[in-house]
């Protein structure tokens, strides 16, 4: 994924004539496409290939297992033309190595959450996000996945991830994080859902977070 625009469309649309409308219209004003459950179980797993044919795809699975039921979904996940998987950290080293070896045979990423974006996120995930973070240094991971609602978050798990990975940013728009700032912060991509696929006018609302992001102080 090439760090352009700095900005991940979420389709969570359950249509796919609306989700191929909406990534015809924002194509050129995102990096990549994040694909999830919503659409992909409404659809089916062939849309990831449609839309990747255009724009890399980010699938969202969320991935959270042991090892080799890991790397049973990451090989399905990659056979469909994903460019990249969401996986969680939670489930330990192992599971998390699963995926990373499945990525690295089809020369694919792996994105790791290491705290969320919703309220309930203080409840548990933050106990364990340091160090979530600190695992996924070395791992071969691309990346990690971290709060725009919380950008204290951000700001903390880039100080011990350093340069080394990327951060991906959701919670920018309908969950109330600010695009501007969550790069400020040391996000490398915000990922936006609602505020682009809801709106009458996607293109219109994609170039302005684009826009932000490029004219931020
Ligand atoms: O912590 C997370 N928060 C979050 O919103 C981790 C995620 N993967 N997401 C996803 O980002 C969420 O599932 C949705 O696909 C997208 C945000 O969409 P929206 O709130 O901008 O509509």
């Amino acid at each position: 994924m090439e760090k352009n625009n700095q900005l991940i469309l979420a389709l969570d649309v359950t249509e796919k004539n609306k989700a191929l409308d909406v990534a015809e219209k924002v194509y050129e004003y995102v990096d990549a496409v994040k694909i999830g459950y919503p659409l992909v179980l409404k659809t089916g797993i062939g849309i990831i290939e449609d839309i990747s044919s255009r724009v890399p795809v980010i699938a969202d699975f969320k991935v959270a297992d042991i090892p080799n039921t890991n790397r049973l979904i990451c090989e399905q996940v990659f056979n469909s033309g994903a460019d990249a998987v969401i996986v969680h950290g939670f489930t330990g080293r192992d599971s998390l190595d699963a995926c990373v070896a499945t990525a690295n045979e089809y020369n694919r990423q792996v994105f790791v959450v290491a705290d969320m974006s919703h309220p309930g996120a203080t409840e548990f995930f933050q106990q364990v996000s340091e160090k979530i973070a600190k695992m996924s240094l070395d791992t071969g991971v691309s990346g990690v996945v971290a709060p725009a609602t919380r950008t204290n978050s951000v700001e903390n798990i880039r100080k011990i991830i350093g340069n080394e990975l990327a951060i991906i940013s959701p919670g920018v728009g309908a969950q109330g994080g600010s695009a501007s700032d969550v790069i400020n912060k040391g996000a490398d991509w915000v990922i936006t859902g609602r505020s682009i696929y809801q709106s009458d006018s996607p293109d219109t609302e994609a170039k302005k977070v684009v826009q932000e992001i490029k004219n931020r102080n």
